[in-house]
């Protein structure tokens, strides 16, 4: 006990005490505006790479070649949050304003700037169903991260393995095996591998082609589109956040710490000989500077938003980040709807949906019963929420529904049921509601 009145021991003290008040001052603090100047990762995702750790750039482009994935090189970004930001919080609790990542280019007029999405028949030449690509270049895209072999956001490095790559004699030398790759929601809200989403070429594939919606694509204002893009160029990329799913990746990403994101593109690599596997060197795709490069500048994340805290000022039921970060102060009550979509402020704030915006609430879309009577229903879905469907035959008791949930479009959830007695039990009436948890 003397020990603690020592000199020593004062001075001890001190430090720890400041360190409990700057950790409070910053949950407190629960808006948040990240501008961080380098990742924490940042990794050529190609099957040559040989030096991916220490690589001072990043290319990407696809190989119509059928050893290989289509979408063959890829850039895997990603950032530790957890010194920036309280992690470890549930995700809805992160409300995102805005979210982008910016690149820039390290190598002079190797590619055509195309600032919008081309449709995978663009891709197709020599197949039914082909369609010239209009405007001239490739769009360079980002998407979210997803892993194999065992790995995770967090466990995956600058150095790890690859993924299981033929023999070089082989038919299939390395097509869909990669340990980390680019990845989009599918219809099921799954994160799938999008390397081959435009058509394998390769006779053993026998996945259908798909359209792999972009999160965001790299905007600079160096060139006009169709240009050749100089280097030194910033590609900015600004994340499609209306989208529920692309907005819960970034929640999750948070209340983890680790963002782990690709960057892709699907520009030719018209290497040097027949087929694209002999000599390489350089053809009409971008390259990006890495950490590494010490020319040009690193990749950054900007991330705006907001850690909703349960502190409630003037205890009305709405917590005070969330006031203030849809209506910037704390007049709005639980009972009102400002923006007159039939939901009020405490049914928005339960659903996650957006206050301030007449077409976010949570509602049926649409619903339907099939011929033997199973339902059919649509609603609007909100980041980070969960939903199940209940039916009754009388309004009274409300039973779980046996079904099949997906996303047909973007912030719409569809349910189909699919009733479990064969032949369907007899019900003369059925009602449905969606719950949200
Ligand atoms: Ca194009
Ligand atoms: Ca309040
Ligand atoms: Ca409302
Ligand atoms: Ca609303």
């Amino acid at each position: 006990m003397k020990s603690a009145f020592s000199p020593t021991g004062r001075l001890f003290r001190r430090p720890v005490f400041l360190f409990l008040l700057l950790a409070a001052c910053r949950l407190l603090a629960a808006e948040f505006g990240l501008r961080v100047n380098q990742p924490s990762l940042d990794r050529w995702m190609y099957p040559f790479d040989f030096e991916p750790g220490t690589r001072t750039y990043a290319a990407t482009f696809a190989s119509f070649d059928s050893r290989f994935d289509t979408r063959d090189a890829q850039f895997l970004l990603g950032w530790n949050l957890e010194a920036l930001v309280p992690t470890n919080q549930p995700p809805r609790n992160y409300l995102l304003r805005r979210a982008r990542v910016a690149v820039t280019i390290s190598k002079n007029e190797t590619f055509f700037y195309d600032p919008t999405y081309d449709r995978i028949v663009t891709y197709m030449t020599n197949q039914p169903g082909y369609v010239p690509d209009t405007d001239l270049g490739r769009p360079i895209e980002l998407h979210g991260a997803a892993f194999r072999g065992g790995f995770t956001a967090e466990t995956f490095k600058e150095s790890s393995d690859y993924g299981p790559i033929n023999a070089f004699t082989s038919p299939n030398i390395s097509i869909g095996t990669r340990n980390a790759y680019a990845a989009d929601f599918d219809t099921n809200g799954v994160l799938v591998d999008i390397a081959n989403h435009v058509g394998q070429r390769n006779t053993d594939w026998t996945n259908a082609p798909f359209e792999a919606h972009p999160w965001a694509i790299g905007i600079t204002t160096n060139a006009l589109p169709g240009q050749l893009v100089p280097d030194d160029s910033v590609l900015n990329f600004d994340v499609d956040l209306a989208d529920p799913l692309i907005h819960a990746y970034f929640q999750s990403a948070l209340s983890i710490g680790r963002l782990r994101l690709f960057i892709s593109s699907l520009s030719p690599a018209q290497q040097a000989t027949v087929g694209g596997t002999g000599n390489g060197g350089f053809g009409s795709y971008p390259l990006y500077a890495t950490k590494e490069n010490a020319l040009y500048d690193p990749p950054r994340l900007e991330l705006d938003g907001v850690l909703v805290s349960d502190t409630d000022s003037d205890a009305d039921g709405l917590p005070d980040d969330w006031e203030n970060f849809y209506f910037g102060d704390l007049a709005e009550t639980t009972a009102t709807d400002p923006d007159g979509d039939g939901a009020d402020n405490a049914r928005e704030w339960e659903t996650g949906t957006n206050p301030d915006d007449a077409a976010s609430s949570f509602r049926l879309v649409n619903t339907t019963f099939d011929a033997e009577g199973q339902a059919l229903v649509r609603f609007a879905v909100a980041p980070s929420r969960s939903y199940r469907v209940e039916v009754s035959a009388d309004l009274q008791n409300w039973a779980p529904a046996n079904g099949s949930l997906s996303y047909p479009e973007t912030g719409i959830a569809e349910f189909r049921e699919q009733r479990l007695s064969v032949p369907p039990a007899p019900h003369p009436a059925s009602y449905c509601r969606v719950v949200v948890e």
